[in-house]
């Protein structure tokens, strides 16, 4: 086995992560290397993940290596190559006596959590850790977690591949190709149901998805809300939210950055704006995304967005500078 990397997994004892956690060490996701890996959970949960470790060794992944678990997040973060930031309060709960139904509740709590981690990892995680924010509202945790952090050398990500995956899988069944000729499918802007799935752009089979799908009424009247809503038809359809699918987005993202993107392709996740697009600096913004050779991530910079695109991405931008308004007393 050539390296080792080690990755810390917030949100442990929870249902992405029970799904997420056994592909973090088959072999695939991070090749070769050995995979080290920490467990958060919170005070009340956090002795459950006995339970789950004895089932990890019991599933004997040859590249497991050291597992830990924890309800401390600045332990786990020392030295930290990947954290994968799954754990937040979801809506519905009651938290400190009071039910949380609106989002700037939600906001607000989350960020609070994000704070702690961020400042953690920008501490204690190597100077070229990637980070990748599960938990929702997504893009404004992981602001608020960039923020605290302060290490331009990390990566802080917000996970919208998995809008990328269900737009793909929608697209090809709308244009009868196989799912894997379907490349570079971008989501701008929020993951929520702001979000902009650009169709347009897409790539199916080497051609431009605007000339292949030519029905601009089925894109917005269809794909879109499609994409925008699948999160709460998969609730209402299974009675719990995107479990399986969300870890296989998790995956997908590590493994985009873990190997250079193939000449003119793509992959989705937000970052931190440069100004590409005219996204306001800073906001975490769902972008078209390119791993280097040299292992660095960047924006793709050369889509051509149509009107109808931008006023989309307008939309969930405008939302995004509300979201950071709304946690403005967590920024130092
Ligand atoms: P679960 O409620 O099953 O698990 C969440 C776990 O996080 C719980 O075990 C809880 O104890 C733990 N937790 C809470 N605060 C923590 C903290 N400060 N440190 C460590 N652990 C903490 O939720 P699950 O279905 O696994 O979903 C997790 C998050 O993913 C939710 O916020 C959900 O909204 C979000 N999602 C994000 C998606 C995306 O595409 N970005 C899609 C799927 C999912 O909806």
């Amino acid at each position: 086995m050539s390296a080792s990397v080690k990755v810390v997994v917030t949100g442990a004892a929870g249902q992405i992560a029970y799904s997420l956690i056994p592909r973090l060490v088959n072999g695939r996701t991070f090749g070769d290397k050995k995979v080290d890996l920490v467990l958060v959970e919170i005070p009340q949960v956090v002795d459950k993940l006995k339970g789950l470790i004895m089932e990890l060794e019991d599933s004997y992944f040859p590249n497991m290596g050291n597992i830990t678990y924890t309800d401390n997040f600045d332990e786990a973060a020392s030295d930290g190559d990947w954290f994968l930031l799954v754990g937040s309060i979801p809506r519905g709960i009651v938290f400190n006596g009071k039910k949380i139904e609106e989002r700037s509740d939600l906001l607000s709590i989350n960020g609070g959590i994000f704070v702690d981690q961020g400042q953690a990892i920008g501490k204690h995680g190597k100077d070229d850790a990637k980070i990748l924010v599960v938990g929702n509202p997504a893009n404004t945790n992981a602001f608020i977690g960039k923020n605290a952090a302060n290490k331009d050398s990390q990566l802080w990500m917000a996970m919208t591949m998995l809008d990328s995956n269900r737009a793909k899988s929608i697209i090809s069944k709308k244009t009868n190709k196989n799912i894997s000729d379907i490349k570079n499918m971008i989501i701008w802007g929020n993951h929520s149901p702001t979000m902009y799935p650009d169709a347009e752009n897409t790539i199916i089979s080497g051609e431009l998805g605007n000339s292949v799908i030519n029905d601009m009424n089925w894109i917005e009247s269809n794909f879109i809300p499609t994409v925008q809503q699948r999160g709460k038809a998969v609730i209402d359809a299974r009675g719990a939210s995107s479990a399986t699918s969300a870890a296989k987005a998790a995956i997908d993202t590590i493994i985009a950055c873990e190997s250079p993107t193939e000449s003119g392709e793509c992959f989705s996740a937000a970052v931190a704006s440069d100004g590409s697009y005219n996204v306001p600096e800073g906001l975490i913004c769902g972008f078209p995304l390119i791993t280097q050779k040299d292992g660095t991530v960047d924006i793709k910079r050369d889509i051509v967005l149509s009107d109808f695109g931008k006023t989309k991405i307008k939309i969930s931008i405008d939302e995004l500078l509300a979201e950071k308004e709304a946690v403005k007393h967590l920024m130092k």
